[in-house]
Protein backbone atom coordinates (compact mmCIF):
# COMPACT_ATOMS: atom_id res chain seq x y z
CA UNK A 1 0.00 0.00 0.00
CA UNK A 2 3.02 2.57 1.14
CA UNK A 3 6.36 2.78 2.26
CA UNK A 4 7.45 5.43 3.85
CA UNK A 5 10.28 7.12 6.46
CA UNK A 6 9.67 8.38 9.66
CA UNK A 7 11.94 10.66 11.14
CA UNK A 8 12.73 12.79 13.74
CA UNK A 9 14.89 15.34 16.14
CA UNK A 10 17.06 16.01 13.00
CA UNK A 11 18.29 18.92 14.92
CA UNK A 12 20.45 20.09 12.04
CA UNK A 13 22.87 23.26 12.66
CA UNK A 14 22.87 21.99 16.55
CA UNK A 15 26.67 22.10 18.26
CA UNK A 16 28.33 25.10 18.49
CA UNK A 17 31.81 22.94 17.43
CA UNK A 18 31.44 22.93 13.67
CA UNK A 19 32.66 19.56 13.84
CA UNK A 20 29.79 17.99 15.40
CA UNK A 21 27.49 20.24 13.71
CA UNK A 22 29.07 18.60 9.97
CA UNK A 23 28.49 14.78 11.88
CA UNK A 24 25.02 15.67 12.41
CA UNK A 25 24.61 17.24 8.80
CA UNK A 26 25.99 14.11 6.91
CA UNK A 27 23.80 12.22 9.39
CA UNK A 28 20.50 13.41 7.60
CA UNK A 29 22.44 13.39 4.02
CA UNK A 30 22.92 9.55 4.82
CA UNK A 31 19.43 9.14 6.46
CA UNK A 32 17.93 10.74 2.79
CA UNK A 33 20.63 8.38 0.73
CA UNK A 34 19.27 5.77 2.70
CA UNK A 35 15.43 6.33 2.00
CA UNK A 36 16.38 7.08 -2.11
CA UNK A 37 18.03 3.10 -1.71
CA UNK A 38 14.86 2.25 -0.40
CA UNK A 39 12.98 3.95 -2.77
CA UNK A 40 10.20 4.82 -0.14
CA UNK A 41 6.56 6.64 -1.48
CA UNK A 42 7.14 9.54 1.09
CA UNK A 43 8.93 11.00 4.08
CA UNK A 44 7.45 12.24 7.17
CA UNK A 45 9.71 14.36 9.13
CA UNK A 46 7.70 14.69 13.18
CA UNK A 47 9.40 18.05 14.10
CA UNK A 48 12.88 19.03 14.89
CA UNK A 49 14.02 19.39 11.86
CA UNK A 50 16.37 22.27 12.51
CA UNK A 51 17.75 23.49 15.55
CA UNK A 52 16.57 26.33 15.63
CA UNK A 53 13.54 28.46 13.66
CA UNK A 54 16.27 30.37 11.67
CA UNK A 55 19.12 28.19 10.93
CA UNK A 56 22.41 28.74 9.32
CA UNK A 57 21.89 29.42 5.27
CA UNK A 58 24.42 27.10 4.52
CA UNK A 59 22.51 24.57 6.74
CA UNK A 60 19.81 24.98 5.30
CA UNK A 61 21.25 24.63 1.84
CA UNK A 62 23.02 21.56 2.14
CA UNK A 63 19.37 20.03 3.40
CA UNK A 64 17.47 21.35 0.88
CA UNK A 65 19.74 20.06 -1.91
CA UNK A 66 19.47 16.31 -0.40
CA UNK A 67 15.52 16.60 0.12
CA UNK A 68 15.46 17.93 -3.73
CA UNK A 69 17.93 14.91 -4.72
CA UNK A 70 15.59 12.71 -3.25
CA UNK A 71 12.63 13.56 -5.12
CA UNK A 72 9.77 12.20 -3.41
CA UNK A 73 7.21 14.16 -0.96
CA UNK A 74 8.17 15.17 2.80
CA UNK A 75 5.40 16.13 4.91
CA UNK A 76 7.07 17.72 8.19
CA UNK A 77 5.32 19.65 11.64
CA UNK A 78 7.12 22.02 13.89
CA UNK A 79 9.13 21.09 16.45
CA UNK A 80 9.56 22.48 19.75
CA UNK A 81 12.66 23.98 18.22
CA UNK A 82 12.53 24.80 14.90
CA UNK A 83 8.97 27.13 15.51
CA UNK A 84 8.75 30.37 16.44
CA UNK A 85 5.14 32.07 17.85
CA UNK A 86 6.22 35.55 16.36
CA UNK A 87 8.98 34.71 13.41
CA UNK A 88 8.70 33.11 10.15
CA UNK A 89 10.57 29.62 10.31
CA UNK A 90 12.56 27.86 8.00
CA UNK A 91 9.58 25.42 7.72
CA UNK A 92 7.55 27.35 6.46
CA UNK A 93 9.99 29.18 3.87
CA UNK A 94 10.84 25.27 2.75
CA UNK A 95 7.17 24.93 2.04
CA UNK A 96 6.53 28.12 -0.16
CA UNK A 97 9.54 26.60 -2.11
CA UNK A 98 7.83 23.48 -2.33
CA UNK A 99 11.09 21.78 -0.60
CA UNK A 100 8.48 19.75 2.22
CA UNK A 101 4.88 20.05 2.73
CA UNK A 102 3.38 21.24 6.36
CA UNK A 103 0.78 19.05 7.47
CA UNK A 104 -0.55 20.61 10.34
CA UNK A 105 -2.81 23.99 9.54
CA UNK A 106 -6.45 23.50 10.73
CA UNK A 107 -9.17 26.22 11.28
CA UNK A 108 -11.50 26.11 14.40
CA UNK A 109 -15.29 26.23 13.78
CA UNK A 110 -18.74 25.89 15.76
CA UNK A 111 -20.02 22.38 15.93
CA UNK A 112 -23.06 21.31 18.62
CA UNK A 113 -21.72 17.99 21.20
CA UNK A 114 -24.72 17.45 23.54
CA UNK A 115 -26.65 20.33 22.47
CA UNK A 116 -23.91 22.68 23.20
CA UNK A 117 -22.25 24.57 20.94
CA UNK A 118 -18.13 24.27 20.99
CA UNK A 119 -15.33 25.84 19.31
CA UNK A 120 -13.57 22.63 18.01
CA UNK A 121 -10.24 22.76 15.61
CA UNK A 122 -10.55 20.97 12.15
CA UNK A 123 -7.39 19.56 11.10
CA UNK A 124 -6.52 19.99 7.46
CA UNK A 125 -5.95 16.59 6.25
CA UNK A 126 -3.43 15.88 2.82
CA UNK A 127 -3.52 12.93 0.64
CA UNK A 128 -0.35 11.54 -0.50
CA UNK A 129 -1.11 11.84 -4.36
CA UNK A 130 0.47 8.54 -4.89
CA UNK A 131 -0.29 6.24 -2.58
CA UNK A 132 -3.59 8.19 -1.33
CA UNK A 133 -2.87 7.90 2.47
CA UNK A 134 -3.86 10.41 4.61
CA UNK A 135 -1.52 12.59 6.81
CA UNK A 136 -2.85 15.34 9.29
CA UNK A 137 -0.85 16.09 12.29
CA UNK A 138 -0.23 19.21 15.47
CA UNK A 139 3.09 21.11 15.40
CA UNK A 140 4.40 21.84 18.57
CA UNK A 141 3.84 25.54 19.63
CA UNK A 142 5.70 27.42 22.60
CA UNK A 143 5.94 26.04 25.98
CA UNK A 144 3.96 22.83 25.50
CA UNK A 145 0.67 24.66 24.53
CA UNK A 146 -0.21 22.17 22.06
CA UNK A 147 -2.06 20.64 24.36
CA UNK A 148 -5.07 23.11 23.48
CA UNK A 149 -5.27 21.95 20.51
CA UNK A 150 -5.31 18.55 21.08
CA UNK A 151 -8.24 19.39 23.76
CA UNK A 152 -9.99 21.63 21.04
CA UNK A 153 -9.70 18.77 18.66
CA UNK A 154 -12.49 17.95 16.41
CA UNK A 155 -11.36 13.98 17.16
CA UNK A 156 -14.97 12.65 15.21
CA UNK A 157 -14.20 14.57 11.80
CA UNK A 158 -10.67 12.55 11.81
CA UNK A 159 -12.17 9.91 13.16
CA UNK A 160 -14.50 8.68 10.31
CA UNK A 161 -11.88 9.80 7.32
CA UNK A 162 -11.22 6.67 5.88
CA UNK A 163 -8.04 4.85 5.87
CA UNK A 164 -5.05 4.36 5.75
CA UNK A 165 -4.40 7.24 7.45
CA UNK A 166 -1.12 8.91 9.27
CA UNK A 167 -1.29 11.27 12.34
CA UNK A 168 2.24 13.35 12.94
CA UNK A 169 2.34 15.13 16.25
CA UNK A 170 5.65 16.71 18.13
CA UNK A 171 4.80 16.03 21.67
CA UNK A 172 5.32 13.32 25.10
CA UNK A 173 2.71 10.94 25.40
CA UNK A 174 1.62 11.05 29.14
CA UNK A 175 1.31 7.22 29.37
CA UNK A 176 4.60 6.42 27.17
CA UNK A 177 7.21 8.76 28.65
CA UNK A 178 10.67 7.89 29.21
CA UNK A 179 11.54 7.98 33.12
CA UNK A 180 14.27 10.47 32.73
CA UNK A 181 11.37 12.97 31.51
CA UNK A 182 8.41 11.90 34.11
CA UNK A 183 7.70 15.90 34.46
CA UNK A 184 7.92 17.16 31.38
CA UNK A 185 4.51 18.34 29.72
CA UNK A 186 2.78 15.64 28.35
CA UNK A 187 -0.55 15.14 26.17
CA UNK A 188 -2.41 11.36 27.49
CA UNK A 189 -3.56 9.35 25.12
CA UNK A 190 -6.93 10.13 25.54
CA UNK A 191 -6.95 13.34 23.74
CA UNK A 192 -5.69 11.21 20.84
CA UNK A 193 -7.84 10.85 17.75
CA UNK A 194 -8.70 7.36 17.39
CA UNK A 195 -8.29 4.89 14.28
CA UNK A 196 -5.37 5.73 12.70
CA UNK A 197 -2.93 3.36 11.11
CA UNK A 198 0.04 5.09 12.21
CA UNK A 199 1.28 7.78 14.92
CA UNK A 200 4.33 9.21 13.79
CA UNK A 201 5.67 11.07 16.95
CA UNK A 202 8.69 13.20 17.59
CA UNK A 203 10.23 15.59 20.31
CA UNK A 204 10.74 12.64 22.98
CA UNK A 205 14.69 11.68 22.45
CA UNK A 206 13.93 8.19 22.71
CA UNK A 207 13.08 5.63 20.53
CA UNK A 208 9.75 3.87 21.36
CA UNK A 209 7.73 1.21 19.16
CA UNK A 210 4.07 0.41 20.60
CA UNK A 211 2.33 -2.71 19.83
CA UNK A 212 -1.04 -1.04 17.42
CA UNK A 213 -4.43 -2.47 17.07
CA UNK A 214 -3.91 -5.70 18.50
CA UNK A 215 -1.40 -4.49 21.27
CA UNK A 216 -1.64 -3.02 24.73
CA UNK A 217 -2.47 0.67 23.55
CA UNK A 218 -6.03 0.91 24.23
CA UNK A 219 -6.45 4.65 24.61
CA UNK A 220 -8.00 6.06 27.54
CA UNK A 221 -11.10 7.04 26.22
CA UNK A 222 -12.36 3.19 26.22
CA UNK A 223 -11.76 3.12 21.99
CA UNK A 224 -9.51 0.10 21.28
CA UNK A 225 -8.49 0.92 17.68
CA UNK A 226 -5.37 3.16 18.10
CA UNK A 227 -2.89 2.04 15.69
CA UNK A 228 1.13 2.23 15.97
CA UNK A 229 2.72 4.98 18.09
CA UNK A 230 6.20 5.51 17.43
CA UNK A 231 9.30 8.20 18.33
CA UNK A 232 12.34 7.19 16.20
CA UNK A 233 13.88 9.35 18.63
CA UNK A 234 16.80 11.86 17.21
CA UNK A 235 18.23 10.82 14.07
CA UNK A 236 21.75 11.50 15.37
CA UNK A 237 22.30 13.96 18.43
CA UNK A 238 21.77 17.38 19.16
CA UNK A 239 23.19 17.71 22.55
CA UNK A 240 25.73 15.82 25.21
CA UNK A 241 22.68 13.74 26.23
CA UNK A 242 21.92 12.30 22.76
CA UNK A 243 26.07 11.88 22.01
CA UNK A 244 26.00 9.74 24.97
CA UNK A 245 23.55 7.24 24.60
CA UNK A 246 24.79 7.47 20.72
CA UNK A 247 27.94 6.11 22.13
CA UNK A 248 26.48 2.54 23.16
CA UNK A 249 23.04 2.60 21.26
CA UNK A 250 22.54 4.00 17.46
CA UNK A 251 20.38 6.09 16.50
CA UNK A 252 18.55 6.31 13.59
CA UNK A 253 14.32 6.53 11.87
CA UNK A 254 12.14 4.11 11.12
CA UNK A 255 10.90 2.57 7.66
CA UNK A 256 7.01 2.14 7.83
CA UNK A 257 5.40 -0.49 5.18
CA UNK A 258 1.75 0.12 5.84
CA UNK A 259 -0.56 -2.65 4.48
CA UNK A 260 -4.00 -3.87 4.57
CA UNK A 261 -3.15 -5.57 8.55
CA UNK A 262 -1.73 -2.02 9.73
CA UNK A 263 2.15 -1.13 9.95
CA UNK A 264 5.13 -2.94 9.99
CA UNK A 265 8.44 -0.14 11.25
CA UNK A 266 11.81 -1.27 10.94
CA UNK A 267 14.61 0.62 12.13
CA UNK A 268 17.24 1.95 10.19
CA UNK A 269 20.32 2.82 11.77
CA UNK A 270 22.58 6.34 11.22
CA UNK A 271 26.37 6.16 12.75
CA UNK A 272 27.06 9.10 13.41
CA UNK A 273 30.53 8.57 14.55
CA UNK A 274 32.70 6.35 16.84
CA UNK A 275 31.83 8.14 20.49
CA UNK A 276 33.90 6.92 23.29
CA UNK A 277 32.51 8.17 26.70
CA UNK A 278 35.53 9.15 29.43
CA UNK A 279 33.78 9.19 32.89
CA UNK A 280 35.07 10.12 35.96
CA UNK A 281 33.47 10.34 39.36
CA UNK A 282 35.50 12.24 42.09
CA UNK A 283 33.15 12.30 44.94
CA UNK A 284 34.79 13.22 48.19
CA UNK A 285 38.41 13.44 46.67
CA UNK A 286 40.34 16.71 46.56
CA UNK A 287 40.69 18.45 43.43
CA UNK A 288 44.74 17.16 42.98
CA UNK A 289 43.24 13.52 43.47
CA UNK A 290 40.81 14.28 40.77
CA UNK A 291 43.20 15.90 38.69
CA UNK A 292 45.20 12.51 38.84
CA UNK A 293 41.94 10.84 37.49
CA UNK A 294 41.21 12.91 35.05
CA UNK A 295 44.44 12.64 33.34
CA UNK A 296 44.48 8.53 33.83
CA UNK A 297 41.11 8.58 32.29
CA UNK A 298 42.20 10.17 29.17
CA UNK A 299 45.31 8.43 29.02
CA UNK A 300 43.46 4.76 28.97
CA UNK A 301 40.57 6.20 26.61
CA UNK A 302 40.40 3.71 23.52
CA UNK A 303 40.44 6.04 20.01
CA UNK A 304 37.56 7.30 18.13
CA UNK A 305 35.98 10.28 16.35
CA UNK A 306 34.49 12.08 19.29
CA UNK A 307 35.24 11.82 22.86
CA UNK A 308 33.01 12.75 25.57
CA UNK A 309 34.71 13.47 29.16
CA UNK A 310 31.90 13.56 32.02
CA UNK A 311 32.98 14.60 35.61
CA UNK A 312 31.44 14.51 38.12
CA UNK A 313 31.28 14.34 42.34
CA UNK A 314 31.59 16.92 45.25
CA UNK A 315 35.05 17.04 45.73
CA UNK A 316 36.44 17.36 49.64
CA UNK A 317 38.64 20.15 48.72
CA UNK A 318 39.68 22.65 45.59
CA UNK A 319 38.18 23.30 42.76
CA UNK A 320 37.21 22.38 39.41
CA UNK A 321 39.24 24.83 37.73
CA UNK A 322 42.33 22.79 39.74
CA UNK A 323 42.13 20.26 37.26
CA UNK A 324 44.38 20.53 34.66
CA UNK A 325 41.55 20.41 31.49
CA UNK A 326 44.58 21.41 28.57
CA UNK A 327 46.41 18.37 29.48
CA UNK A 328 44.01 16.40 29.86
CA UNK A 329 42.38 17.68 26.41
CA UNK A 330 45.68 17.06 24.42
CA UNK A 331 46.02 13.74 25.88
CA UNK A 332 42.57 12.83 24.31
CA UNK A 333 43.18 14.58 21.07
CA UNK A 334 45.72 11.92 20.22
CA UNK A 335 42.94 9.49 19.89
CA UNK A 336 40.07 11.96 19.37
CA UNK A 337 39.90 14.66 17.10
CA UNK A 338 36.56 15.74 18.87
CA UNK A 339 36.00 16.36 22.50
CA UNK A 340 33.07 17.37 24.64
CA UNK A 341 33.78 18.40 27.68
CA UNK A 342 31.19 18.34 30.39
CA UNK A 343 32.72 19.10 33.31
CA UNK A 344 29.63 18.61 36.51
CA UNK A 345 32.19 18.78 39.51
CA UNK A 346 30.75 20.41 42.04
CA UNK A 347 32.80 22.37 45.71
CA UNK A 348 31.07 22.66 48.93
CA UNK A 349 31.83 26.27 48.74
CA UNK A 350 30.42 26.88 45.19
CA UNK A 351 27.37 24.35 45.17
CA UNK A 352 25.95 24.42 41.69
CA UNK A 353 22.04 24.54 42.25
CA UNK A 354 19.97 21.68 41.74
CA UNK A 355 17.01 22.75 40.62
CA UNK A 356 13.96 21.19 39.12
CA UNK A 357 15.40 21.30 35.48
CA UNK A 358 12.18 20.76 33.66
CA UNK A 359 10.34 23.35 35.37
CA UNK A 360 11.17 26.71 33.45
CA UNK A 361 9.41 28.88 36.30
CA UNK A 362 11.45 27.45 39.06
CA UNK A 363 14.60 28.05 36.95
CA UNK A 364 13.47 31.68 35.86
CA UNK A 365 12.90 32.40 39.68
CA UNK A 366 15.92 30.93 40.91
CA UNK A 367 17.82 32.86 38.12
CA UNK A 368 16.74 36.26 38.67
CA UNK A 369 17.56 35.81 42.78
CA UNK A 370 20.87 34.65 42.33
CA UNK A 371 21.66 37.17 39.59
CA UNK A 372 19.37 40.48 42.06
CA UNK A 373 21.37 39.05 44.76
CA UNK A 374 24.88 40.25 43.68
CA UNK A 375 23.95 43.45 42.08
CA UNK A 376 23.74 46.87 43.87
CA UNK A 377 20.44 47.85 42.95
CA UNK A 378 17.80 50.10 44.65
CA UNK A 379 15.03 48.29 47.42
CA UNK A 380 12.75 48.16 45.14
CA UNK A 381 14.52 45.83 42.65
CA UNK A 382 15.76 43.45 45.30
CA UNK A 383 14.36 40.27 46.91
CA UNK A 384 11.11 39.18 46.39
CA UNK A 385 9.92 42.51 44.46
CA UNK A 386 12.77 42.34 42.00
CA UNK A 387 12.05 38.69 41.43
CA UNK A 388 8.45 39.12 40.76
CA UNK A 389 9.29 42.22 38.57
CA UNK A 390 11.71 39.78 36.60
CA UNK A 391 9.05 36.97 36.69
CA UNK A 392 6.14 39.32 34.99
CA UNK A 393 8.11 40.83 32.79
CA UNK A 394 9.30 37.32 31.56
CA UNK A 395 5.66 36.39 31.52
CA UNK A 396 4.50 38.94 28.94
CA UNK A 397 7.22 38.21 26.47
CA UNK A 398 6.47 34.83 26.34
CA UNK A 399 2.67 34.94 25.08
CA UNK A 400 2.14 33.43 22.51
CA UNK A 401 0.75 35.89 19.20
CA UNK A 402 -2.32 35.39 18.50
CA UNK A 403 -2.26 36.39 14.98
CA UNK A 404 0.54 36.89 11.63
CA UNK A 405 1.07 40.97 12.32
CA UNK A 406 4.55 40.98 14.11
CA UNK A 407 4.57 44.57 14.63
CA UNK A 408 0.83 44.68 16.57
CA UNK A 409 2.17 41.97 18.78
CA UNK A 410 5.21 43.63 19.51
CA UNK A 411 3.61 47.06 20.31
CA UNK A 412 1.32 44.96 22.63
CA UNK A 413 4.11 42.97 24.41
CA UNK A 414 5.41 46.63 24.60
CA UNK A 415 2.60 48.10 26.08
CA UNK A 416 2.38 45.31 28.74
CA UNK A 417 5.64 45.40 29.92
CA UNK A 418 5.21 49.00 30.73
CA UNK A 419 2.09 48.57 32.76
CA UNK A 420 4.19 46.30 34.77
CA UNK A 421 7.28 48.49 35.30
CA UNK A 422 3.98 51.15 36.11
CA UNK A 423 5.45 53.79 32.99
CA UNK A 424 2.88 56.09 32.10
CA UNK A 425 2.00 57.59 29.11
MN1 LIG B 1 13.98 17.55 19.60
Amino acid sequence: MARFAHIADVHLGAFRDGRLRELNLQAFERAMDECAKRDLDFVIIAGDLFDINIPDLAVVERAVRKMRQLGKPIYAVYGSHDYSPTQTSVIDVLHEAGVLQKVSSGVYHDIEENGQKKQKLRLDVITDPKTGVKITGISARKLGLEKTYFQDLDAAALESLPGPKIFVFHCAIQEHKPENLQRVDAVPLSLFPNGFDYYAGGHVHARLLTDGPSGNSINGNGKANIGKITYPGPLSAADFRDLEENATLPHGFYVVELGVDGAVAEFVPIPMAKIQLVRIVADGVTAVQANGKVQAACLEAPSGDVALLHARGMLSEGKSSDINWTTARQTLEQKCPIIYVNNALETKERQSVRIDAEKPDAIAEHVFRETLADRDLPAELKGDAGVKLGLDLLAALREENPGDNKKRWDEMVAAKAEKILGIDH
